[in-house]
């Protein structure tokens, strides 16, 4: 795209926002100060770099072989760097346990310690990328089943010792880079077929968060994320969405809400006030669900919109930790990080381009007509155009000058692997 195309379709776009009362140059800054958390698990179909890793396991799956997956520490690095000189604004990544630098060596879960991601902190130190964390409590051959929850106290303890590990590494990778690690817990605890014991197993995973959150630090964030069902898991999952917002709330921890891991028709959007009220926080796992928590590459679509425009109407971007959760092995992967983080911010761009206080006015004055009829014109104003401009101001491609940009590095490095 040429720069002065750009520019000539932004100045009449930003005329046209003046006229309703919003300042696109503000939306702008506002937008450049929102990180995205990336996961980095999308570079090799959640693989990780264990020496003796094993299949995925834990109810989710990756699916297709593209080529080029990254291999190892090296590729997933510089995949990352590629994928985030693409995307407009500052990001963070979020590592999972299994991505540490093991050096070759089998460190088990239970060994795992701040060592292993010391290369990773200097890493970000040097790019200046903020890092996230997630406990790892799949592919591994304790999995099985259930871990936290697990009857057999051997087990259990294992992924116990796990967990608060993971806990102390986000608390030295926080103050390493001054500024809280946010730490996700997702287990895939659960039961293919029908249980007679959902209590019991929910109530020693209650037992494990206690243990495991009996340290109290200052640098990370704790935060829980649930889900209605896994592959081979589908009658049951301990960690539910009841049993976290009540554990979340009595023990002043973040709720992780996966866009896929609700039922199909119901709104993650909708959750963000009610949470809101009563945690200080929220952490997001943003994802595009194709009838089920299949983890497509996000696009702009109604739930992403409406869960953005829920976070800015809510007045709450900053209390909401948004990360990216999705895996594709099936496109190219540089490219499905660039389409599903670019597609968030484009939703956050357009709802902080929303005329707000004409919109309330009109509901506080039982205007309905009003109200849908400049909701449905918001829809057709020119967006694009600052958006763009979001790109060109941001030094990164605009338009679908990413494209090309992809393919070269397709051709140059991976296609090599
Ligand atoms: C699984 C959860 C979880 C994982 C990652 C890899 O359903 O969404 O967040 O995707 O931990
Ligand atoms: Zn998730």
């Amino acid at each position: 795209m040429k720069e002065k195309t750009v520019e000539q379709a932004y100045a009449m776009a930003k005329e046209r926002y003046a006229e309703t009362g919003t300042d696109t140059d503000r939306v702008l800054d506002i937008l450049r100060g929102i990180s995205l958390s990336l996961h980095c698990w999308q570079t090799d179909d959640v693989a990780g770099f264990e020496k003796l890793s094993g299949p995925l396991s834990g109810g989710i799956q990756a699916t297709g072989n593209y080529p080029g997956r990254a291999r190892n520490i090296d590729e997933v690095r510089a995949d990352i760097l590629k994928a985030m000189s693409l995307i407009p604004g500052r990001h963070r990544l979020s590592l999972h346990e299994i991505y540490g630098d093991f050096s070759g060596e089998a460190v088990d879960r239970d060994q795992v310690g701040l060592e292993h991601f010391r290369s990773w902190i200097d890493w970000g130190k040097e790019h200046g990328i903020r890092l996230d964390f997630n406990s790892t409590s799949f592919s591994h051959p304790k999995s099985g089943n259930l871990t936290l929850a697990n009857p057999d106290d051997g087990i259990r303890n294992f992924w116990i010792e796990h967990t608060k590990r993971c806990r102390a590494i986000a608390e030295g990778i926080g103050k390493a880079q001054g500024d809280p690690c946010i730490m996700n817990i997702w287990i895939h605890d659960g039961s293919k077929d029908i249980t007679v014991c959902r209590m019991k197993y929910r109530s020693l995973l209650k037992d494990s968060l206690d243990e495991i959150f009996r340290t109290e630090y200052s640098n990370m964030r704790d935060c829980l994320e649930s889900k209605v069902f896994g592959i081979g898991l589908e009658s049951y999952t301990v960690g539910s969405n009841d049993f976290y917002i009540a554990y979340a709330t009595r023990n002043r921890k973040i709720v992780t809400l996966d866009t896929g891991h609700f039922h199909p028709t119901e709104s993650t959007a909708d959750k963000v006030s009610s949470l809101l009220l009563f945690s200080p926080e929220l952490m997001l796992h943003v994802s595009r669900p194709v009838r089920w928590d299949s983890d497509h590459v996000v696009i702009m679509n109604d739930e992403t919109l409406d869960l953005c425009k829920e976070i800015v109407r809510c007045d709450a971007l900053g209390k909401v930790h948004i990360g990216l959760d999705f895996f594709d092995a099936s496109i190219n992967r540089i490219g499905a990080y660039v389409i599903g983080s670019r597609a968030t911010q484009k939703c956050l761009l357009q709802a902080l381009l929303e005329p707000l206080d004409t919109l309330r006015d009109y509901e506080s004055r039982n205007m309905g007509f009003e109200r849908l009829a400049l909701l449905e014109e918001c829809k057709s104003m020119p967006w694009g155009a600052v958006w763009d401009m979001f790109c060109l101001r941001n030094g990164v491609p605009a338009g679908d000058d990413f494209i090309p940009e992809v393919q070269k590095y397709e051709k140059e490095v991976l296609s090599k692997r």
